[in-house]
C-alpha cells in the first residue's frame, strides 16, 4: 500500500505489545526458531526467513468481519523450494492455509479424484494413486520427504496481523545470533491499517445502524527496528507491491532510503508472475520470463532466488 513508507517513531514500534496482544505461543516458537537457526548454522548452512500470505485485521473483537491483504502465498511457497534447492534452511512464516511448498503444485486438484479404492478383505483392500492426475508426484514427493527428513523446513503459521507482527519480531531476534548468514525475504502482504483493541466493537457491527464508517490507525513499520535493532547484520529483502506502474520504482527506492536494508523486489499486481525489478541502493535489475520459459513452466521465483543468492554471498563476504 502506498502510504506504507511513512516512517514510524521508535516509540510507536516499541509499543507493539501494548497495541497488539502477544500470542501465547510466541516465546515457545522463538526458542524453536533459535535452535533451528543455530543447528543449521553449525552445519554450515545459511538460513532464510520467508514471510508469505496476507494478514487479516479484525473489525470486531468477536470477529465476524475482517480486512484481508491480498496474497495467495505462491511467491513465498515457490521461493521456499528454490531456497531449499540452493542449500538454505527455511523458516516459512505463512498465513494459515495459504499456499505451502510442494503441496502448492496440487492445489487445483481434488485429491479424491486421483485415488482409487480396490476392495478386498481387511488385509488386502488398497487405495491406489492415479499418477496421471498428480503430475510429477513421485519426484515432488521425494524432494518433499528429503527436505523433511533433513529437518530443513520449519513452518510457522499466522492468521492475524497481530500474530504476524509478534512472530516476525521473534524470528528476527532468533536469527540475530547467526549474523550475516541470515536472510529475511519478506514477501507477505501486510496490512498498513488496523483498529486498536480499545476502539474495536465487541460484537458484530449491525447493518441496522446504517452505512459503515471505519477509522483505522497506521501499523508500526517493523522493517525499521528489524534492520536497526533486532537483526542488524542480516541480509534483508522486502517486497513492494503496487497497481500503478508509474510509481513503483520511486516507492521501492523510497523504502530502501527509509529503512536502509539491502534489497527491494518491486512488482505490479497484474504482472507479478512474469516480471519484477530487483532494486538495491546502486542497482536496478529487471527479471522477466520469456514466452518460451513460460511454456517450460519456469517460474520467476527461480530467477529471483538465484539473483538474491549471489547478492547474499557478496554481502557475507564484505
Ligand atoms: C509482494 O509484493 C508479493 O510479491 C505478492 C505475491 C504478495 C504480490 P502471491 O502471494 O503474490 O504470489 O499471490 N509482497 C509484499 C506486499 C506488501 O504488502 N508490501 C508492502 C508494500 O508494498 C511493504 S511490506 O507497501
Amino acid at each position: 500500500m502506498a502510504q506504507s513508507d511513512v516512517p514510524v517513531s521508535a516509540a510507536a514500534a516499541g509499543s507493539l505489545a501494548e497495541e497488539f496482544a502477544v500470542p501465547s505461543h510466541v516465546e515457545e516458537v522463538k526458542k524453536v526458531m533459535s535452535e533451528f537457526a543455530e543447528q543449521h548454522e553449525a552445519a554450515g548452512r545459511r538460513v532464510v526467513l520467508i514471510t508469505s500470505g496476507g494478514t487479516k485485521v479484525p473489525l470486531e473483537s468477536r470477529t465476524v468481519r475482517f480486512l484481508d491483504n491480498f496474497s495467495s502465498g505462491r511467491r513465498g511457497a515457490s521461493s521456499a523450494e528454490y531456497f531449499l534447492d540452493s542449500g538454505y534452511a527455511v523458516i516459512f512464516l505463512h498465513r494459515h492455509r495459504s499456499l505451502y511448498p510442494y503441496t502448492r503444485l496440487y492445489t487445483g486438484i481434488n485429491l479424491l479424484d486421483s485415488l482409487k479404492f480396490e476392495p478386498g478383505d481387511e488385509d488386502t483392500s488398497r487405495v491406489l494413486l492415479n499418477k496421471k492426475e498428480l503430475p510429477n508426484i513421485v519426484t515432488v514427493l521425494k524432494r518433499y520427504q528429503a527436505v523433511k527428513a533433513a529437518g530443513l523446513l520449519l513452518p510457522v503459521e499466522f492468521n492475524t496481523l497481530s500474530e504476524y507482527l509478534h512472530l516476525l519480531k521473534a524470528a528476527a531476534q532468533a536469527l540475530s545470533s547467526i549474523g550475516s548468514k541470515a536472510m529475511f525475504y519478506l514477501a507477505a502482504a501486510v496490512s498498513d491499517f488496523y483498529i486498536p483493541a480499545s476502539e474495536m466493537p465487541e460484537h458484530k457491527i449491525q447493518s441496522s445502524n446504517g452505512p459503515l464508517q471505519i477509522s483505522m490507525k497506521m501499523v508500526p513499520k517493523m522493517l525499521r527496528p528489524l534492520v536497526k535493532d533486532w537483526a542488524p547484520k542480516a541480509f534483508v529483502i522486502s517486497f513492494k507491491l503496487e497497481t500503478d506502474p508509474s510509481i513503483l520504482l520511486e516507492r521501492a527506492r523510497r523504502a530502501l532510503d527509509t529503512y536502509n536494508h539491502q534489497v527491494v523486489v518491486a512488482n505490479i499486481l497484474d504482472t507479478r508472475r512474469g516480471y519484477v525489478v530487483v532494486v538495491t541502493k546502486n542497482s536496478q535489475q529487471e527479471l522477466s520470463l520469456t514466452d518460451e520459459e513460460v511454456q517450460k513452466e519456469i517460474e520467476i521465483e527461480d530467477k529471483i532466488v538465484r539473483n538474491l543468492l549471489a547478492a547474499h554471498t557478496h554481502f557475507m563476504s564484505q
